[in-house]
C-alpha cells in the first residue's frame, strides 16, 4: 500500500527556490530594450484638471513617450472594467460611473493616474514626468462614506447628483421587526471596520511585450488571475481578440486579494509597448501600492441582535454604510453584499435576520477584496454583537454561544440570508477550541496579570465562511458578470512523469507543493514526479484564479476530475495489454491490476505504452495521455471554526499584547495540514494587525496620512504569539476532494477574538466598546476616560 499523500504534513516544494532567492518576480525580468514606465498621479483627492502640457516632457532626451487622458481617448482606449453588478432596493443597477485608465477633466483621489511617461531608464521617466505641467483646481473632499451620503457632501461623480453607489438589502423586514417588538433584551453595537492597505510583500508590476509580428503582446504581471485581466483588457479596455494577449504572472509575492484586479498600469505599460515598440516595465514603489492597490474593509455598522429570556437570539437586524473609494474595483460591488451579508448567520439559528447595505463613493482610492472579504466584516460585527449579547443577558460568552449553534442534525443548513452550508460540526469546533486554548485556565493566567499590575481578557469568536468562490449559476445570479468555475489540464509524460495545470494561481499558498499531492496521490506517484504549472494564459486552458479561498476546493475539484479521466484512459490501455475486460480493471497503488489476479500494468509501462502505441487499441484510443477537466461546483463551501484569544493590557500605557492564541479549523479534508497551519497563521497575522495597528488616516483634504510603513503599522513576528492550531474535520458534502476552503480563516476569524478579549480585559473599568484598531493611545484613553468617570462618580457619591 502506498502512503497517502493526501492529508501529508509535506513541506513546500516551492520554499527550495523562495528560501535560496531563486524566485523570478516581475520586476526581476528584462528584455532587451527594456524601457521603463512612470505614472504621473494626482497630489489631490479631488481636482479639476484645467490643463496638461506634456511638450516639455516629450522633448526630453531618452523620453520614447507620453499619454494623458486625451490621448487615450483619442485612441478609443476603453475603461476600466467592474465584474459585478450589484442590484439595489428600488430594483434598479447601481450607479456604475466610468473607471477612466488616466483621468480626463477631475481627479477622484489621490494617486489617480494622470499621465504615462516611457523612458530609456527610470531615472529619465521620473525626470520627465516632473516636466509634465499639470494645472489642477482643487477641489474639496469627502473621504468618509458616511459623510458622502449626507445631502451637502461634494460629489464624487458630479453626474450621479449624489454619492451613492447602491442601497441593498437581503432578509425578512417585518418577521425581524416582529422578533423585536417581543424580544426580552436587545443587545447593540456601533462599530468600525477599519480601512486597510493589503501591502503584499511584493508591490505591483507589468512588463509588457509587443510583437510586431504578429501584433499580440506577453504581458508579465503580478496577479492572482491572469485569465481574468486577459479577458478584462482584451475584451474591454484595448479592444483586440483575447488571443492577441498573453498574461503570465511569473513568481507572485503574496497579494491577499489585492492583485485580482484589473488596474491601470497594466492597461498603460501594454499600449506603450505597441506604441514605442520596446518592452515597457513599470514596478510600484511602497508609496504608490499605498495610494493605488484597492484598500480594504472600510465599514461603519451598527447591529442590534433580539434576544428572549434565556438567551436564544430570535433576530437580527445589521445596517452597514460601506465605501468604495472613488471608482468601482473590479469585484467591489460584491464585497458588502453578497460576500458579507449572505454570512450573517454565522453559526447561529438565528431565525430572522435583516441587512442593509448601503455603499457610497468617496474620494479615496477604490476599495475591494482583502483576505477574509466581506466574511471577516461580517464575522467581525456579528461576534462582536454576540459578546455583547452575553454580558447584557448575564450569561457566560461560551454558553450563550452553545445555546445557538446550529446543531449537528440541522445539516444542510438553509440560513435566513440565502445559502445553505452543507456539512458541519459546530459544537464540537468550539469544545476543541476551549479544550486547545485552554479555556478554563484562564483565571489563573488573570490573576497573575494582575498581580504583575497587568489587566487581562479573553475572547472567542466563532467564525463560518463561504469560501470556494463559485457556483456560476449562483454567482451570476447575484451579479457577477462572470462564471466562476475552474480548469484543469493534467499531462503524462512517457516516462510517466506529470505535470498539471490549473487555473488557480499560487502566490504564497503552496500550491506547487498542495497540487501535486493531489494528483501525485490519485496516480500513485511521489510528489516530486508532479510539476505544477500556473499563471500563464498560453500553457493553461483557461482559469479564474485564486481569491475567495477557491482554488483546492474549485481548481482541486477540476484537477480530481482530470486525474479520474487519466486513469479511466490507462485502464482502457491496460484492459487491452493485458487482455482483459475493461471492467475487470482496477487502479490501485499506481498499478492497472486484473481483480483478483496477480496480473498488472505498472504505471509507466502504461504510460511508454500510450506514447510508443505498438500494442495499443489505435482504433479505439488516441495515442499519449492529456486530459481537460472544468469544475463547476453546485455550492460554495462553508469552512469554519473558533478562535480563542488571551490579550493583557498595560493600564498605564494603553499598550495591548496578544499573549495566547488558538484555533480549531474545519477546512474539510485537508490536503497538507502544514500549509493550512501556514496559511492560518499568514491570516491572524492579518487579523491582529486589523484589530491592534493598522490605520488609515486621511486628512480633511483627502491626503493619506498613513501612506508609508513608518506611519501605517504592520504587525512583527515579535507582535504575534505562538498561534495553536487543530482541525475539526468534516468533509464538504459536494466536490470531489471533500475540501473546503482554508486560505481566509485567520483573518476572517480572529479579529473579533482580539478585541472581545480586549473589551473583556477592559470591562471591569466599564468600558464596553472601542474601535479597530485599539492602539495603544485609543486604549490609553479609553482607559483614562473611564477613570475620568469612574472618579467623578464616586465624587458624586461622596
Ligand atoms: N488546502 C489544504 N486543505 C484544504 C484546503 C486547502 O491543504 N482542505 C491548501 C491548499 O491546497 C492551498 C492552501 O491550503 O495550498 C489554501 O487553499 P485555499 O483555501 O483553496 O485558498 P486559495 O489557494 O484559493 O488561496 C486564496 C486565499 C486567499 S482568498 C487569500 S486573500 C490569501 C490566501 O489564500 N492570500 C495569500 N493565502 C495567502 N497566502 C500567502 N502566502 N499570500 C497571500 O497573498
Amino acid at each position: 500500500m502506498t502512503e497517502r499523500l493526501i492529508g501529508a504534513a509535506i513541506p513546500r516544494k516551492e520554499d527550495a527556490r523562495f528560501l535560496r532567492g531563486l524566485g523570478r518576480y516581475t520586476d526581476d525580468l528584462s528584455f532587451p530594450g527594456q524601457a521603463h514606465a512612470v505614472i504621473l498621479r494626482s497630489p489631490h483627492a479631488h481636482a479639476r484638471i484645467r490643463a496638461i502640457d506634456a511638450a516639455a516632457a516629450r522633448a526630453m532626451p531618452g523620453v520614447l513617450l507620453v499619454l494623458t487622458g486625451e490621448d487615450l481617448a483619442a485612441m478609443g482606449v476603453g475603461g476600466l472594467p467592474c465584474g459585478w453588478q450589484v442590484t439595489g432596493v428600488d430594483g434598479k443597477p447601481m450607479a456604475e460611473p466610468p473607471h477612466p485608465v488616466l483621468a480626463r477633466e477631475i481627479v477622484r483621489h489621490q494617486g489617480e493616474p494622470i499621465a504615462l511617461v516611457v523612458a530609456e531608464t527610470l531615472a529619465k521617466a521620473k525626470d520627465a514626468a516632473e516636466a509634465v505641467r499639470v494645472d489642477l483646481e482643487a477641489l474639496p473632499a469627502v473621504t468618509d462614506a458616511l459623510a458622502a451620503l449626507a445631502p451637502d457632501a461634494p460629489l464624487v461623480h458630479a453626474e450621479l447628483g449624489h454619492n451613492r453607489c447602491y442601497e441593498w438589502t437581503i432578509g425578512d423586514r417585518a418577521a425581524v421587526d416582529a422578533a423585536f417588538a417581543r424580544a426580552a433584551r436587545v443587545a447593540e453595537v456601533e462599530l468600525v471596520n477599519n480601512r486597510l492597505v493589503p501591502n503584499a510583500l511584493e508591490t505591483r508590476a507589468c512588463n509588457a511585450v509587443h510583437d510586431p509580428a504578429a501584433d499580440s503582446w506577453t504581458v508579465y504581471l503580478t496577479t492572482q488571475n491572469p485569465h481574468v485581466i486577459r479577458l478584462l483588457m482584451a475584451a474591454f479596455v484595448l479592444k483586440v481578440p483575447e488571443h492577441k494577449l498573453r498574461i503570465v504572472a511569473p513568481d507572485v509575492g503574496g497579494g491577499f486579494g489585492s492583485k485580482i484586479y484589473h488596474y491601470p498600469e497594466e492597461v498603460l505599460c501594454t499600449l506603450a509597448a505597441k506604441l514605442t515598440g520596446r518592452p515597457v516595465k513599470w514596478t510600484a514603489e511602497r508609496s504608490e501600492a499605498f495610494l493605488c492597490d484597492a484598500h480594504a474593509r472600510d465599514h461603519v455598522t451598527r447591529a442590534r441582535l433580539a434576544l428572549d429570556e434565556a438567551g436564544t437570539f430570535l433576530a437580527l437586524e445589521v445596517d452597514t454604510v460601506a465605501d468604495m473609494g472613488a471608482y468601482l474595483s473590479t469585484f467591489a460591488p460584491s464585497i458588502p453584499t453578497y460576500f458579507y451579508a449572505l454570512m450573517f448567520s454565522g453559526q447561529y439559528r438565528t431565525p430572522a435576520i435583516h441587512v442593509r447595505v448601503r455603499a457610497a463613493f468617496t474620494h479615496t482610492p477604490p476599495v475591494d477584496a482583502y483576505r477574509g472579504a466581506g466574511r471577516a466584516e461580517c464575522t467581525y460585527a456579528l461576534e462582536r454583537v454576540v459578546e455583547r449579547a452575553a454580558r447584557v443577558s448575564g450569561l457566560d460568552p461560551v454558553e450563550i454561544r452553545k445555546r445557538n449553534l446550529v446543531p449537528k442534525d440541522a445539516f444542510p443548513f438553509a440560513s435566513p440570508v440565502g445559502v445553505v452550508y452543507d456539512t458541519g460540526d459546530f459544537a464540537r469546533g468550539l469544545e476543541l477550541a476551549l479544550a486547545e486554548a485552554d479555556w478554563d485556565g484562564f483565571p489563573a493566567r488573570r490573576a497573575a496579570s494582575e498581580a504583575r499590575g497587568r489587566l487581562r481578557g479573553r475572547g472567542l469568536a466563532l467564525w463560518i465562511e463561504s469560501s470556494g468562490a463559485a457556483p456560476s449559476k449562483a454567482v451570476t445570479a447575484l451579479g457577477c458578470r462572470a462564471g466562476l468555475f475552474e480548469a484543469a489540464k493534467i499531462r503524462v509524460h512517457p516516462t510517466g512523469s506529470v505535470t498539471v495545470y490549473t487555473g488557480a494561481h499560487s502566490h504564497g499558498q503552496g500550491h506547487e507543493t498542495t497540487f501535486a499531492q493531489v494528483v501525485a496521490d490519485k496516480f500513485g506517484l511521489s510528489i516530486d514526479q508532479v510539476e505544477v504549472v500556473h499563471g500563464d494564459t498560453a500553457a493553461v486552458p483557461f482559469g479564474m484564479g485564486t481569491y475567495g479561498s477557491r482554488s483546492m476546493a474549485v481548481g482541486g475539484g477540476a484537477l480530481a476530475l482530470a486525474a479520474d479521466k487519466v486513469i479511466e484512459k490507462g485502464k482502457k490501455i491496460a484492459a487491452h495489454i493485458l487482455e482483459a475486460a475493461e471492467t475487470d480493471i482496477v487502479f490501485e497503488n499506481g498499478r492497472f491490476e486484473v481483480a483478483g489476479t496477480d496480473r498488472a500494468l505498472g504505471w509507466v509501462q502504461m504510460s511508454l505504452a500510450a506514447h510508443v502505441p505498438a500494442n495499443y487499441p489505435l482504433d479505439r484510443l488516441e495515442p499519449c495521455i492529456e486530459e481537460n477537466a472544468f469544475y463547476d461546483p453546485p455550492n460554495f463551501t462553508f469552512p469554519n471554526g473558533a478562535f480563542v484569544c488571551e490579550v493583557e493590557v498595560d493600564p498605564e500605557t494603553g499598550v495591548v499584547t496578544v499573549d495566547r492564541l488558538s484555533g480549531v479549523h474545519d477546512v474539510g479534508t485537508p490536503i497538507n495540514p502544514l500549509v493550512i497551519e501556514g496559511q492560518v497563521q499568514g491570516g491572524v497575522a492579518q487579523a491582529i494587525g486589523q484589530a491592534l495597528m493598522e490605520r488609515v488616516v486621511f486628512d480633511s483634504s483627502g491626503q493619506l496620512a498613513s501612506g508609508s510603513l513608518l506611519d501605517y503599522r504592520l504587525p512583527r513576528a515579535a507582535d504575534l504569539p505562538s498561534i495553536g492550531t487543530a482541525l475539526n474535520t468534516v468533509p464538504c458534502a459536494h466536490n470531489p476532494l471533500g475540501v473546503k476552503g482554508a486560505g481566509e480563516s485567520g483573518a476572517t476569524g480572529a479579529t473579533a477574538a482580539v478585541v472581545n478579549a480586549l473589551l473583556d480585559a477592559l470591562a471591569p473599568l466599564g468600558i464596553e466598546t472601542i474601535d479597530m484598531p485599539a492602539t495603544p493611545e485609543r486604549v490609553w484613553r479609553a482607559i483614562a476616560e473611564a477613570r475620568a468617570r469612574g472618579t467623578a462618580r464616586a465624587g458624586s457619591a461622596g
